[in-house]
């Protein structure tokens, strides 16, 4: 199977999970501003939408948004520490995650990925501590389900970690620190990074001087 990305994208938590797996797959990096591929052609051609992540599975059936290819890829490979069986409460657990850090957190980046400015950039940036503020509080850990790491743990890890990205402080919430320092540790994450050439200091925004979000003041500690 093939995993279309972009390097450090939501994708990456595909990626992860395809490594935490054992699965063998080729990756290929895609330029989403442009849409084009390696080779040239369209991206758009095999997602008409032009997103990653895209999962070409070896019968050329395609697969497309975060949470569907983690619960395909998992549940394909029986791996329910990453994703619990069909109709286990857990299972819901996670799946509540995943919509969360769907929904809540990386639809609330955007505005910062996009260096968008001005009240577009502020409630986004509202929005992201109040999800971020949630998420501190749900955590009783060590991951957000429990005890192990789960196909939600992935996904978060990815998204979660663009505030470290953008230097949005993140003091005022120590246990999704220590956990995106645990997930970091992963060798699924460090290999996953290395794969798409993200060094760790690129990831934590040491090396990034496009990172400037501020915390709105009301956050601001
Ligand atoms: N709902 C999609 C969203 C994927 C998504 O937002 N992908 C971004 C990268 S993180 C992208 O490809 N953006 C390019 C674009 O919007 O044109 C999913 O969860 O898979």
């Amino acid at each position: 199977m093939k995993l279309f990305t972009r390097p450090g994208a939501s994708s990456l938590s595909v990626h992860i999970l395809l490594r935490e797996i054992g699965e063998p797959f080729q990756l290929e990096a895609v330029n989403v501003t442009t849409t084009l591929r390696a080779d040239g052609s369209d991206y758009r051609a095999a997602a008409p939408h032009g997103m990653v992540p895209l999962l070409v599975l070896d019968d050329g059936e395609e697969l497309t948004e975060n949470l569907v290819i983690a619960q395909y890829l998992c549940d394909r490979a029986r791996r329910y520490d990453l994703m619990p069986a069909t109709g286990t409460q857990r299972r819901y657990r996670v799946m509540e995650w995943q919509s969360f850090v769907a929904a809540e957190l990386d639809k609330n980046f955007m505005a910062l990925t996009r260096r968008l400015e001005g009240p577009v950039r502020e409630l986004a940036l509202l929005r992201i501590h109040e999800r971020l503020a949630v998420a501190e509080r749900e955590l009783t850990g060590p991951y957000l389900t429990g005890f192990s790491f789960t196909a939600a743990d992935a996904f978060f890890f990815v998204i979660a970690s663009r505030a470290r990205h953008y230097r949005i402080p993140l003091h005022a919430y120590p246990r999704i620190e220590a956990l995106l320092d645990l997930i970091g540790e992963r060798a699924s994450v460090r290999d996953a990074l290395a794969a798409e050439g993200l060094s760790r200091g690129h990831w934590l925004a040491e090396e990034n001087p496009q990172a400037v979000a501020d915390a709105p003041a009301a956050f601001a500690r």
